[in-house]
């Protein structure tokens, strides 16, 4: 099993019921286990035009599924809940979008895909989300997440959920660094 992380996102529609949804979706992933998932935080779209606020959230998911193949299982999510993406237009409002962020200690620069997400870093929606779950995590790079999440700014999130899942027993909230392991 490798541990993934997975940014979700939603702007159109109604991002509550969207990010819901995604999240009993990726439970149901084949091969896949849905370990934990952080609260949904508002904030400001950022992107072209004026876009309603976004509801944004990350997932630690243990998978059998190659990288590949767990996109494509993304993106069938976004497809099932009214995701239509317009040629050629980047960052315009969606009702979900789901990110691989990281797999495992992966690096991966390829047409279609790359891990660790290359915006990660520098998007407080991102490293907000994702320092709940893991807030000892060591980037594949080696820099730590939480020297990252100290640095963005978050003043304009708004965290509107505080019934994350699961369990404090999680590993992650035990304190001990982290390596965004390959599980096993
Ligand atoms: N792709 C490459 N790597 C990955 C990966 N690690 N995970 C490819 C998922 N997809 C990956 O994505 C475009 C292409 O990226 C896909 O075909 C896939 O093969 P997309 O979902 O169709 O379009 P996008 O999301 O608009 O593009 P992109 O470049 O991924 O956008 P970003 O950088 O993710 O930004 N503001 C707020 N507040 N909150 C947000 O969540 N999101 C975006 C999207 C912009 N502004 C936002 C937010
Ligand atoms: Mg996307």
């Amino acid at each position: 099993m490798t541990a993934a992380f997975v940014a979700l996102g939603s702007n159109l529609g109604d991002p509550p019921r969207q990010l819901a949804r995604a999240r009993a979706a990726l439970a149901a992933l084949p091969r896949t286990e849905l370990e934990a998932c952080s609260s949904w935080h508002r904030n400001p779209a950022i992107g072209p035009g004026r876009q309603p606020d976004y509801l944004n959230g990350a997932a630690r998911l243990e998978t059998r599924l190659p990288p590949r193949a767990l996109l494509s299982a993304l993106q069938g999510i976004e497809a099932a809940q009214g995701r239509r993406r317009a040629p050629g237009q980047r960052w315009q409002a969606r009702t979900l979008d789901l990110d691989i962020l990281l797999y495992g200690d992966l690096q991966l620069r390829e047409d279609g895909l790359s891990i660790p997400h290359p915006r990660m870093a520098e998007r407080a929606f991102v490293l907000r989300p994702l320092h709940e779950l893991a807030p000892d995590l060591i980037l594949p790079c080696g820099t730590a997440l939480a020297e990252l999440a100290a640095a963005c700014s978050e003043n304009e999130m708004q965290r509107v959920n505080s019934n994350p899942l699961p369990p404090a027993s999680s590993p992650l909230k035990g304190g001990r660094e982290q390596r965004c392991p390959l599980l096993n």
